[in-house]
């Protein structure tokens, strides 16, 4: 770790010494200095401000999971301008798995040490109830051990629409089914300009961070995202990050944040370039520092690449998600990265990192660890908050 003196230094030289000040202090970063964060062009010294409070959370932990993502289907009618993903019934590449399916993609992988499945997808109405409570079942029959982080804030709307039940209700049903937790998506950018410009007929932001409040309730826990390098502008950002920590002060349930890079390929923004390395690694570090209420920071290495992920390890990010399997939205939209790691090859770039590989499950408990004294198996991962 640089000596704080040090990176004072060179916070001041960069016009960031008051921001430098707060971190080294555990003060809470404003509005106005996450504004000034992303108009800075010491990206550097932003990465190390970040990587600064990493290392006071983590030490030089890193985490990843063995895990699988089944994304059940495409069909969806929200028709975000984002989205490549997206199909209606009957047109080519539309899919839906039955439980059975999702069983048997459970069951192909049983051979490995998988144990968490993520499970997220389209939206569509005509889908039943029944559907999502059976492939929660199914998904735990096929391997009871599993934990299920299935569907975001969209599809728990949608999901309630189908239900016709108050929202506790349908939380409780979802878990009695094996519902173990759940992902971060959906969220995209919660200013209501863009909402509207590119993805009006989801919910909204107040409507997502509504029925996030109401999982954290029903006792799950969950991740939280943020959509970025398109559309968006740094007040914007701000604004999001600012409604997640607020939440979070009210709930303590969001375990991770992973901002979300903009794939560009196949979707109505296809004219957008979508982020530069810089800006990823940025983002990670700006969601770091303004996000100090929040234990975990990924860097998605599906999205980002291995070796962005492998730096984002130094500019904030403790964890890099895990060996994934199978995945189908960056892809559609043009991520070229492979979609199934050995378990091996994470620990070997997070070692290569510098850092020491953790697996952990989902929940954040220690699976594995290169270090038994400083993360011992069993227990819940450390964090000095
Ligand atoms: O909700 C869609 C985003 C999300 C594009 O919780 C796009 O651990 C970039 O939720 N370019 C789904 N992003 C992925 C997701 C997720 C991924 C990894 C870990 C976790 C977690 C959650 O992907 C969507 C949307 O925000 N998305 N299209 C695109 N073209």
């Amino acid at each position: 770790m640089t000596t704080s003196a040090a990176l004072l230094t060179r916070a001041n030289d960069a016009g960031l010494g008051a921001i430098a000040d707060k971190v080294l202090a555990r003060e809470r970063l404003s509005r106005d200095d996450g504004v000034t964060l992303y108009r800075s062009d010491a990206h550097h010294v932003i990465g190390e401000l970040a990587n600064w409070v990493r290392e006071r959370m983590h030490g030089d932990l890193a985490y990843f999971n063995v895990n699988q993502h089944i994304n059940y289907t495409n069909y969806c009618n929200k028709f975000c301008e984002f989205c490549s993903f997206d199909r209606l019934p009957g047109q080519d590449g539309a899919y839906m798995f039955t439980p059975e399916q999702v069983a048997q993609k459970i069951t192909e992988q049983l051979g490995e040490p998988v144990t968490e499945v993520h499970m997220v997808a389209g939206v569509w109405p005509k889908i039943p109830y029944e559907y999502y409570l059976d492939i929660l079942r199914a998904a735990k029959r096929a391997r009871p051990d599993i934990h299920v982080k299935a569907f975001t804030m969209v599809e728990l709307e949608q999901i309630q629409r189908a239900a016709k039940k108050p929202i506790a209700d349908v939380l409780e049903d979802l878990k009695q089914a094996g519902l173990g937790s759940c992902p971060g998506g959906g969220a995209e950018i919660f200013a209501e300009r863009v909402h509207q410009k590119g993805f009006r007929l989801k919910i909204n932001g107040d409507e997502w961070l509504d029925l996030a409040r109401e999982v954290h309730r029903a006792d799950l826990h969950s991740n939280c995202t943020m959509l970025h390098g398109h559309i968006e502008t740094i007040e914007e950002r701000v604004d999001h990050l600012d409604r997640l920590r607020t939440l979070q002060d009210e709930t303590g349930g969001f375990q991770t944040y992973i901002p979300l890079s903009f794939h560009p390929e196949n979707n109505e923004w296809s004219h957008l370039p979508g982020p530069s390395a810089l800006e990823e690694l940025r983002e990670i570090a700006v969601g770091r520092l303004m996000l100090d209420n929040i234990p975990h920071i990924k860097a998605y290495w599906i999205m980002l690449s291995i070796p962005i992920a492998q730096l984002a390890l130094g500019y904030g990010a403790d964890d890099v998600d895990g060996t994934v399997v199978e995945e189908k939205i960056y892809h559609d939209a043009g991520a070229t990265t492979p979609q199934h790691v050995q378990r091996e090859e994470l620990v070997r770039w997070i070692r290569d990192a510098g850092r020491i590989p953790v697996e952990r499950d989902t929940l954040y408990n220690v699976v594995w660890s290169a270090d038994a004294e400083l993360a011992p198996v069993g227990h819940a991962a450390p964090v000095n908050a």
